[in-house]
């Protein structure tokens, strides 16, 4: 494959290495230069700048899209698209997309993963063996059933959805909270998220990482979700306040959590490695070999169709024509 040169496109942002290997294999783009080579890039080439290629981690804000008077759209790896700002592109009528749809299989069975890791403490009994303790100790404690279980799904989206139907599968009992009730959909809506937490064992957040959704999950929800409760995030750790899931974890006001994101990525608290009761992942939510293959393939047509026709494959924003 020969790479072709885009002069007007711009890189923003490390990518993770698929799409940085399925870009780089089609595509000479210049990369934005952190630091003091940023302003000078910015002198020297801001003008030219028509389309910012970011992942899910990077993303775009206000001040770098008031730097590039003439972008007109911006193509996220990705399905959040959180870390962008979204109005400042929307007043410019800048286009923006993602990728959506091709993650959220594996993004829901992360979900589950974590359900049963956590609930059923599966790492917890690993590293039991790991140590030796079997022998010394005898038998594990006993866990948590996850058959026949409520759970809440906060955020019934397409991820949301997909974690809905595998739960199925375990006999749980869905319930979901978004802003507004789904018509048609075969779970019971709660009207609020402190009331999604109240009626259920397990609370599952889902949502987006947009502003709207920060702090959803407050200390208030979580001490609904109460003691004999769990919580799993797959979505962003802005949604929840983690001072206050940290402080319940650690003085039993919650019975644990399976967590994949966190509010500074990759900063865990470190009171967390402590508890034998929550699961940790390193956002791994979408990461197997074919997602996050069919992510950067996404990422690319979107690019590539932007080029041909001047429309996105899978706009959360339309450019303006
Ligand atoms: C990736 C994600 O971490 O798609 C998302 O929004 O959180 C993840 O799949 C990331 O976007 C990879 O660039």
């Amino acid at each position: 494959m020969t790479t072709k040169k885009i002069g007007n496109a711009l890189r923003i942002g490390r990518f993770e290495r698929t799409f940085e290997a399925e870009l780089t294999a089609r595509y000479e783009i210049p990369r934005l230069p952190d630091g003091p080579g940023r302003a000078h890039f910015f002198a020297a080439h801001a003008a030219d700048v028509r389309i910012v290629i970011t992942s899910g981690t990077a993303g775009v804000d206000g001040d770098t899209i008031a730097a590039l008077p003439n972008l007109k759209v911006i193509v996220n790896n990705g399905a959040g698209v959180d870390l962008i700002d979204l109005p400042a592109a929307r007043r410019r009528g800048i286009g923006v997309s993602n990728t959506p749809d091709v993650l959220s299989d594996t993004v829901a069975d992360t979900a589950l993963g974590l359900i049963l890791m956590t609930l059923r403490r599966f790492g917890a009994a690993d590293r039991y063996v790991r140590a030796g303790r079997w022998v010394r100790g005898g038998p594990f404690p006993y866990a948590r059933d996850v058959s026949g279980l409520q759970v809440g799904i906060l955020g019934l989206g397409r991820i949301g959805s997909a974690i809905a139907t595998r739960l199925l599968g375990f006999d749980c009992a869905i319930a979901y909270h978004n802003r507004h009730r789904i018509d048609g959909s075969p779970y019971r809506y709660a009207p609020s998220p402190l009331e999604l937490a109240e009626s259920v064992d397990v609370l599952v957040v889902a949502t987006t990482g947009d502003p709207h959704a920060r702090h959803l999950v407050d200390r208030s929800v979580l001490e609904a979700l109460g003691p004999e409760g769990y919580l799993v995030n797959i979505a962003r750790g802005s949604v929840v306040d983690q001072d206050a899931l940290v402080e319940l974890l650690v003085g039993g006001g919650l019975a644990g959590a399976g967590l994949d994101v966190f509010a500074d990525e990759p900063h865990v608290p470190t009171e967390l490695f402590e508890l034998d009761n929550v699961v940790l992942f390193p956002h791994v939510g979408s990461a197997t070999a074919r997602t996050r293959r069919a992510m950067a393939l996404l990422a690319i047509r979107n690019l590539e169709s932007y080029l041909d026709t001047g429309e996105l494959v899978t706009p959360v924003l339309r450019p303006r024509r």
